[in-house]
């Protein structure tokens, strides 16, 4: 790992990071995919999980095309785990875009307020089979990026564990419908990424919250990218948690501070990257720095480009971006 960071000598630090190329698209998400667009005819409703931390980033944007026209809820998940400000801003940003969006979270929430939401999204089909004097059955499908907490999500409103649940992408392989109750199904899917991650900003978030595999990127890289993050929006809880006093330290620096800090050294008082990494990943990703939400939905005042291309419109940006991205 530090054989990595040596390569790039005479490189300037924050450069040589934008070389992390981040790709993980393994088989099963592509068949999982089809799987779940056979399924689509048969739901109701889709409820969308994402994880309330990065509430951009972690959705995936190949939903649009294959929900279309499909009645859809999405659940900012893991909200336990995020700034409860930010959530707020993120719940009036996507409702302001006719979202219909709600906090959740699976692990410490009540199954009657996830289902309050379900029963509002399928309302209408409820009540067009009550016309025709049916009491209906309501299907729903969770669908999300791996790990936002789709099969814990399940396993709450079954009242049970029902699906298998893990703190590591790529859990879930095959589609499992639970019965909820005689008027409830629900139908826990995959986690799906996109064959290519282009935006490589939200790829590299994605790594942080355990959605995409730890294997496929530079931990050294990753880590050192999640503490300036973390740096821009709480670097109070991150000097306390890891140990030091610089809020400007950028790059390897950092590293050096958290392993002096936490006293992550080897023989002779070498910094021991693997286990900094590590450890700041694990701390970060069960909350242990407190709520924190990375990604906000600030709007830049913006020019208009003859051209250029509008699909990025919505897209929130960093708060005090340093522009080193
Ligand atoms: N703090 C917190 N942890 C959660 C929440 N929901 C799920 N988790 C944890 O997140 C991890 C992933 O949960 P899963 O339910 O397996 O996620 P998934 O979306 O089904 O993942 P895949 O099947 O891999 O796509 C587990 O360790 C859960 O305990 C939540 O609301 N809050
Ligand atoms: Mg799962």
């Amino acid at each position: 790992m530090t054989q990595d960071l040596d390569a790039f000598a005479g490189i300037p630090r924050l450069k040589r990071m934008d070389n992390m190329d981040i790709n993980w698209y393994p088989g099963h998400m592509a068949k999982a995919k089809r799987l779940l667009a056979d399924q689509l005819s048969r739901v109701d409703v889709v409820v969308e999980l994402c994880d309330a931390r990065l509430p951009y980033s972690s959705r995936n944007p190949d939903l649009d095309k294959l929900l279309a026209g499909k009645k859809r809820v999405l659940l900012l998940n893991k909200a336990d785990l995020a700034d409860p400000a930010a959530t707020s801003a993120w719940l009036n940003y996507f409702r302001a875009q006719g979202i219909d969006a709600a906090p959740y979270s699976a692990s410490t929430g009540k199954a009657k307020d996830a289902l309050a939401v379900i029963d509002r999204a399928a309302k209408e089909a409820v009540e067009r089979a009550a016309q025709k004097g049916i009491r209906k059955t309501v299907k729903a499908m969770v669908v999300g990026v791996p790990n936002v907490g789709k099969s814990t999500f399940t396993n709450k409103l079954h009242g049970g564990n029902i699906a298998k649940t893990g703190d590591r992408p790529g859990v879930t392989r095959a589609n499992q419908w639970v019965r909820i109750t005689p008027y409830l199904d629900l139908l826990d899917t995959p986690g799906l990424l996109w064959p290519r991650l282009d935006d490589q900003l939200a790829a590299r978030r994605l790594c942080y919250i355990g959605t995409v595999k730890d294997d496929v990127v530079d931990l050294a890289m990753l880590t050192i990218h999640l503490l300036q993050d973390m740096l821009k929006v709480q670097p109070q809880a991150v000097m306390t948690r890891f140990r030091f006093d610089n809020p400007e330290l950028r790059g390897e620096e950092l590293l050096e501070a958290v392993c002096k800090g936490r006293g992550f050294l080897m023989k002779g008082g070498i910094c021991d990257y693997d286990r900094c990494c590590a450890v700041v990943l694990d701390e970060f990703r069960a909350g242990k720095l407190g709520r924190m939400t990375l990604e906000m939905p600030v709007k830049k005042a913006r020019l208009t480009i003859p051209g250029a291309k509008k699909d990025d419109e919505n897209k929130p940006q960093e708060e005090n971006s340093d522009g080193e991205d």
